[in-house]
């Protein structure tokens, strides 16, 4: 199913008014701050994030699961998702697939559905974390940490699986998350297990094209409750040294402890150049896979903020990040939640862009503690929301993305042409 543009146009015709009103008031404001609105509207027009092929069901807990009627049944489904959200926010232009959860049955036609969505194809991911009906060994203990070699080779060979199936697609970057740990005291020699994911990498690594990126995730617990192999951005840092240039740390919201400072960890992997991408979520007390920006936006501004400086400041050549939503959906419709994330991205995005950068230094330099404070806090203070709807708008997306996808009653229609009890593959 596609977004009628005529629709489309008819619903931002009914708001022009009102947002005309909004944004022309906020224009003066920033005029004023000696803030250049065009620039920052290009910048958020070119900032796009992919969509996972697995958060466009519903995600479900390990308690229960509840479908919510008109869910992708197949890739192809997946692909007109991603293209119904990228028609109305102008800023969903790709797709990251799990494997083998996603694979193309015809990657042609695959292909060609995705370029008539304007939908490209991000990082592929791999998958270790669970047993295939086809395999010989189980995860279960682990996959490139295994104590069996076996169970090492097949789990490298499934990866470079993955990036064969990449290659085709146009991707340029696989993501690698590993499960592998432990949830008991005394269950792993972990120097041993450290060195065998090092090599598995290494292997892996070895298969990724020159132009290619291998990104490495990093994850302190769950599924494994004592100790995960790879716990922290420093393990992530040293695994990613230890393959190449071309491969990097990978930083998942979700994947830190309670009030971990995580915008630190985004400013140090910058500067070294090793940051190699995100997976925006949000969370109350662990992975909760919530929608980005929902429970701690200021947190999210401040990422932003550490991103924005490392963008403009490039000291440590680090090479252009890819972005992803890594979210799941127990409650709201996942299209719904998706348009919500990217929104509460580009709004920070945007709020990062007003840091007035040259005064920060200056109160840095001459610590002034409440200075730095209250240049920070102005910029996240602004509402943006104007800004971010005339990018989009002049991109040819929704003014409220929400609003028109309510309006076109986009869920029923998908309900009409898919049904009640279809189930999307993933989370
Ligand atoms: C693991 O929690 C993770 O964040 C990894 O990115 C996986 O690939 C993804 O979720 C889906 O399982
Ligand atoms: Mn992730």
């Amino acid at each position: 199913m596609n977004i009628n543009k005529t629709h489309l146009q008819d619903f931002n015709k009914q708001r022009l008014t009102d947002h005309k009103e909004q944004f022309g008031f906020l224009s003066i404001q920033l005029d004023k701050a000696q803030i250049n609105t065009n620039d920052i509207i290009q910048q958020l027009q070119t900032f796009q994030v992919a969509i996972p092929s697995w958060a466009l069901g519903a995600g479900g807990t390990r308690f229960g699961r509840f479908s919510f009627g008109g869910e992708p049944a197949n890739l192809e489904d997946k692909i007109d998702d991603v293209g119904i959200i990228h028609a109305l926010t102008q800023s969903a232009g790709a797709i990251s697939l799990h494997i083998p959860w996603d694979i193309p049955n015809d990657t042609e036609a695959i292909k060609q559905k995705a370029a008539i969505n304007g939908i490209g194809f991000d990082a592929v991911n791999s998958n270790t974390f669970q047993d295939q009906n086809d395999q010989q060994h189980s995860y279960k203990f682990g996959s490139l940490c295994h104590t069996d070699k076996g169970v090492r080779k097949q789990a490298v060979e499934h990866n470079l699986q993955v990036i064969e199936m990449g290659k085709t697609l146009g991707s340029k970057a696989i993501t690698v998350w590993l499960a592998d740990g432990t949830s008991f005291p005394g269950q792993h020699n972990f120097r041993k297990a450290h060195q065998n994911t090092q090599a598995a990498l290494q292997e892996i690594y070895k298969g990724i094209p020159d132009d290619w990126k291998m990104y490495i995730e990093y994850k302190p617990y769950e599924p494994n409750f004592y100790s995960m192999v790879i716990p922290d951005w420093g393990t992530s840092l040293s695994l990613a040294e230890g393959c190449g240039e071309n491969a990097f740390t990978l930083v998942d919201l979700g994947h830190h402890l309670p009030n971990t400072n995580i915008e630190q960890i985004v400013a140090i992997l910058m500067m070294k150049g090793k940051l190699g991408g995100f997976h925006f979520n949000d969370s109350k007390y662990g992975d909760d896979d919530l929608t980005v920006g929902n429970v701690k936006p200021y947190q999210l501004f401040l990422i932003f903020n550490e991103l924005v400086y490392g963008m403009q400041n490039n000291e440590g050549g680090n090479p252009p990040l890819a972005w992803m939503i890594d979210a799941s959906h127990n409650l709201k419709d996942p299209l719904e939640d998706l348009m919500q994330s990217l929104e509460a991205i580009r709004i920070a995005y945007a709020q990062a862009l007003l840091v007035d950068r040259a005064a920060l230094e200056i109160a840095q330099t001459e610590n002034d503690v409440t200075r730095c404070q209250e240049i920070l806090q102005r910029a996240f203070r602004t509402d943006v929301r104007p800004l971010v709807a005339e990018a989009r708008r002049l991109s040819g997306g929704a003014i409220n993305p929400v609003d028109a996808y309510r309006q076109m009653g986009v869920r029923k229609q998908l309900i009409g042409k898919r049904g009640v009890n279809v189930v999307a593959t993933g989370l």
